[in-house]
């Protein structure tokens, strides 16, 4: 399969290169019917949900029937999804993916059927390159009001022509406090084969199913950046992982807080913030308000990164899509969805409707001192080719 994602990823960078030279046509556009399609949906299609009183919300706003959106498991609240049907008509189907470079192969294995999707930085930046983004109408997100600016402006994204922010936060290990006299402050607690054998036989490791994050990890275990374009420094991060493979229980980065961590079925994993904060909130004894998880960013570094709302170029719903997203945008709705998934989130606006617990909390929103320390993930040109041979090489071992 992957060998497979190796070959169509040749041929889409070759496309574009060739575009490139000769000018081929733009990425698909939408289809200019779009409320035609909701006032007479597809056949077969799901009907809007009307309100009551008849009065149709969806042909009034001239939106779609259906959207298909397609987010990171356990991303969102799947009220905030039927809110969003309730209060507009639009029926929602839903799909979740693993990691970035799953979105990327479904869409490159020529999935057509998504309208909108949820990269991370790097992967946007990636995904614009092959045109595999539509530009997005800012007239229709006036939410986008909402955003620190921070987020916005991106270098991989500049403008936001192409995507809006979702969420934020960084990756980096949660640990059982039973287990752990001391926090594991450093990737040697998963990397130095002696360390992972220990906490191997002490109740397993788990780490994400993500090659830029398990990779990234490595190289700074390393002492390297987690962008390394180095072939020498990227054989040694794999070799790193393949020699504490033996010792990993899971590669799970979809319900690993879920069906892992809180149930102690691991004492320690890679974890990204939000998931981790989640264990430590799941298993916080109300009596003494201590947790048996706990979530730290290593002393060598780690990743941040921010995670986008984006339409796809293959979309025939943009205006609808451009509404969800505004929604999405909305400060209490915006509030909501940190509230729930525990991640940070990049919208100024709903900060007065985030809980306490979450937006005073360093584990989410790292001080500054932790900042510095955190590198963002960069688009990485022809060496993802590198990286998908190593972690195919990692997972086939
Ligand atoms: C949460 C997914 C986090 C996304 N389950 C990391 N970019």
């Amino acid at each position: 399969m992957k060998k497979q994602l190796w070959i169509v990823n040749l041929i889409l960078l070759l496309a574009l290169g060739l575009s490139a030279c000769g000018g081929a046509a733009a990425p698909e556009q939408q289809a200019p019917a779009e409320s035609q399609q909701a006032a007479a949906p597809a056949e077969g299609g799901d009907q809007p949900a009307q309100a009551e009183s008849g009065d149709a919300a969806a042909p009034k706003e001239g939106l779609a029937a259906e959207l298909s959106v397609y987010n990171w498991a356990d991303y969102i609240d799947e009220e905030i999804l039927k809110n969003y049907e309730k209060e507009h008509g639009v029926k929602i189907v839903y799909d979740t993916f693993a990691s970035n470079e799953d979105l990327l192969a479904k869409l490159q294995a020529g999935a057509t059927g998504y309208d909108v999707i949820f990269p991370s930085d790097y992967m946007v930046a990636q995904m614009i390159e092959l045109g595999l983004l539509a530009e997005i109408d800012h007239n229709n997100i006036p939410n986008l009001k909402n955003m620190d600016p921070f987020f916005l402006n991106a270098p991989y994204d500049p403008d936001n022509k192409h995507c809006v922010p979702y969420q934020w936060g960084t990756t980096g290990i949660a640990y059982s406090t039973k287990t752990f006299d001391t926090p594991p402050d450093s990737w040697s607690y998963l990397f130095d084969p002696e360390q992972a054998k220990k906490w191997a036989e002490a109740g397993g490791i788990n780490v994400l199913n993500d090659q830029r994050e398990l990779l990234g990890a490595a190289l700074k275990y390393l002492g390297y950046s987690l962008n390394s374009k180095d072939e020498k420094q990227l054989e040694e991060a794999k070799n790193v992982i393949v020699a504490v493979k033996p010792y990993i229980k899971t590669f799970n980065s979809e319900d690993y807080d879920d069906s892992l961590l809180i149930p102690g079925e691991v004492v320690i994993s890679q974890a990204w913030s939000g998931d981790g904060f989640k264990a430590v909130l799941e298993t916080t004894d109300e009596a003494t308000g201590e947790s048996e998880w706990d979530y730290i960013i290593p002393k060598e570094g780690a990743m941040v990164w921010q995670d986008n709302g984006c339409v796809t170029a293959t979309s025939q719903k943009k205006a609808t899509a451009e509404h969800f997203l505004n929604y999405l945008l909305d400060a209490e709705v915006g509030a909501a969805i940190t509230n729930y998934t525990y991640y940070a989130s990049p919208n100024e606006a709903a900060k007065q409707y985030i809980t306490k617990e979450v937006l005073e909390d360093p584990r989410i929103y790292p001080p500054e001192e932790t900042l510095a320390k955190l590198e963002w993930a960069e688009q990485l040109g022809e060496t993802i080719f590198v990286y998908d041979r190593l972690w195919t090489e990692i997972k086939s071992q």
